[in-house]
């Protein structure tokens, strides 16, 4: 396969520094050549120019912290990614879980400007669902997935033009944190989303089963994976690490099934913070399921 990687290294969407350098942590952690190792073309296109939080004000406008240069990276990410050939594979590395409406929008909309129907499978503590209004934070890495699907800001959900995800079209895994009125917005949206309970419960194979065959006749898939989907024991290096998370088995279980299922078209390696990271150790295990995603097979 053709892999392109770009990096969108921001941190301005999340709570504390360090996420932006969370692209250079993975391309240092050897992500071209564990790729490469596995018969891939990888090619680097290198960074999205975002704006550094301390050249800004920090105010937030309408509930929403640093909006503008988050909108702007994030526009110039889907612009990006729209202009790939259609044959490429992306693997978008943040950054904070904001770049990810630039990253799933500009999948959608490549070879299609009105945009293709995509399923979003979405690896993740949390569920990122809160809108401006619902939001405990402002922080807008916990609101991409409600703006993806057309709730929130109205910049940020004109970064389409206008498409967006169906929220049937949305499963999300590893669940652990969801706030009070976050919840609620994901129950009235019919968002399928698996907590650890039933990851316990019901096992990785299982759900990712459950989640291909929901998402069996929509033609393109993202994988939007948030390294505190992991158990903090396994990946340290995160902004807002929730105990109770995927093992490093579960997690490549579930790489190793959707690489087979051949459905996936693009990657978000996102939320890697090497300044709370051991010896880098977060940034070499999601290179690890990268891998995993892209077919690396153990016999
Ligand atoms: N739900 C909280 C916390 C949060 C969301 N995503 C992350 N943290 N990484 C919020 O601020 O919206
Ligand atoms: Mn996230
Ligand atoms: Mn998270």
């Amino acid at each position: 396969m053709n892999v392109n990687i770009l990096g969108i290294p921001m941190d301005l969407g999340a709570g504390r520094r360090g996420v932006d350098m969370g692209a250079s942590a993975l391309r240092n952690a050897h992500l071209a050549a564990r790729l490469r190792d596995l018969g891939h073309t990888v090619r680097d296109l290198g960074d999205v120019d975002v704006a550094l939080p301390e050249t800004l004000d920090k105010h937030a406008s309408a509930g929403l912290v640093f909006l503008d240069p988050i909108l702007e990276a994030c526009r110039v990410t889907a612009e990006r990614l729209a202009a790939l050939p259609e044959d490429v594979f992306p693997v978008t590395l943040g950054g904070d879980h904001s770049v990810s409406m630039g990253t799933v929008t500009g999948n959608a909309l490549r070879g299609n400007p009105a945009g293709t129907r995509t399923g979003l499978i979405w690896v993740d503590a949390h569920t990122d669902y809160n809108t401006p209004e619902s939001s405990p934070s402002g922080n807008i890495h916990g609101m991409p997935v409600a703006h993806l699907t057309g709730r929130g800001d109205p910049a940020l959900v004109n970064l389409g033009g206008g498409w967006h995800l169906n929220p049937e079209d949305i499963v999300m895994i590893g669940i652990r944190s969801v706030d009070a009125r976050e919840r609620e917005l994901l129950r009235e949206a019919g968002i399928q989303a698996y907590t650890m309970k039933e990851v316990d419960q019901l096992g990785i194979t299982r759900i990712t089963e459950e989640a291909l065959e929901r998402l069996a006749d929509v033609p393109r898939l993202h994988v939007s994976f948030d390294a505190d989907a992991l158990d903090p024991t396994v990946a340290p290096g995160v902004g807002t690490p929730v105990p109770g998370g995927l093992t490093y088995r579960e997690g490549h279980l579930l790489m190793e099934l959707l690489s087979e299922s051949g459905r996936v078209n693009s990657l978000d390696i996102v939320e890697v913070n090497p300044v709370l990271d051991t010896r880098n150790q977060t940034a070499e295990v999601m290179v690890g399921m990268a891998a995993s995603l892209l077919g690396q097979r153990i016999l």
